[in-house]
């Protein structure tokens, strides 16, 4: 590190972020055609880090693309770059792109894939704000991808379904979008799983409604039912999602953020809701325990 820059891991390499580029020819670039993870450190812990990389490998497994890293060899990498960074709190971007080819579409002429690691620190504290104040939703006119098309059941580099619908919310002042899925149940939110709280009790839609099997949420369903929350993963729909008592986000870089108002009308009092506030605290309490993510 003597520039004093960030060196991001490139298929073996460590290079000055500066320094850190991709091909023109890449499919990654080209056609979106890749996979990513977004984790983060807490304390020089990598929260869920395993069940990242599972769920990388089980994208790339969908899009027929072979890694050509073991899953050991691919949490060494992650570790090093933290390493050679000098990182413990940290947001990590692990992208695998097809590679390079030539301008068709043709997978078979990209010879190896390509492995990326981006990592850069993360304030501990960051997002206090908006879990204080919570934010602002709209329902997208834009429908999450169909399960048997390009939805986000798989993470791959494909990401316009969200971005469209992050557009639409910022054209319309607010923070983030609901998507619904092709039915018109809730599905999630751009890049965050959406869950509902009524009469105490929680409901996340299901992995049908064309979700990302987030890892957070994961966490947060095991967390409530710990602490004695019934948690269904349900089809939700608009209406119940606009008359629920509490309404928040999940998500690696958000954690949990408490939802206050959805296209107009007011969540609950308009404030973040109790069950929301205690599960932020049991959230506090998981990151950067070394039972939830594997040590530096
Ligand atoms: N749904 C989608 C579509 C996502 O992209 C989540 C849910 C939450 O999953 P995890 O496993 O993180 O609990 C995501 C998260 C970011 C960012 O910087 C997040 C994601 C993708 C790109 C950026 O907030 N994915």
């Amino acid at each position: 590190m003597s520039s004093g820059e960030l060196l991001v891991y490139i298929d073996g390499e460590f290079v000055p972020r500066s320094q850190a580029k991709v091909s023109v020819f890449d499919h990654g670039l080209l056609y979106g055609d890749g996979v990513f993870e977004g984790i983060r450190s807490y304390n020089g812990v990598v929260f869920k880090l395993l069940e990242h990389i599972d769920r990388l490998y089980d994208s790339a497994k969908t899009i027929l693309l072979n890694i050509p890293v073991t899953k050991e060899e691919m949490v060494k990498i992650v570790l090093e770059t933290l390493k050679r960074n000098n990182l413990k709190d940290a947001y990590i971007r692990l992208i695998v792109t097809r590679g390079v080819g030539d301008l068709g579409l043709d997978p078979r002429k990209c010879s190896k894939p390509s492995i990326i690691v981006i990592a850069q620190p993360m304030e501990p504290l960051l997002g206090k704000e908006v879990k204080e104040k919570g934010v602002k939703l709209i329902i997208s006119s834009i429908r999450r991808d169909r399960v048997d098309a390009t939805s986000h059941q798989a993470k791959t580099l494909n990401y316009l379904n969200s971005i469209l619908a992050k557009i639409e919310a910022i054209n319309s002042g607010v923070d983030d979008a609901v998507l619904l899925d092709e039915r018109g149940f809730v599905s999630e939110a751009s890049a965050a799983n959406l869950f509902i709280v009524k009469n105490n009790n929680i409901f996340t839609p299901p992995q049908t409604a064309g979700i990302l099997p987030g890892i957070t949420r994961g966490t947060v369903i095991e967390l409530a039912r710990r602490i004695g929350y019934r948690v269904e993963e349900r089809d939700i729909t608009p209406i119940e999602l606009l008359t629920a008592d509490e309404v928040f986000l999940t998500g690696t870089a958000a954690e949990i953020v408490p939802v206050v108002e959805i296209s107009g009308r007011k969540i609950g009092d308009g404030k973040p809701g109790q069950v929301t506030k205690r599960l932020i605290e049991e959230f506090e309490k998981v990151k950067g325990d070394p039972a939830y993510g594997v040590k530096i």
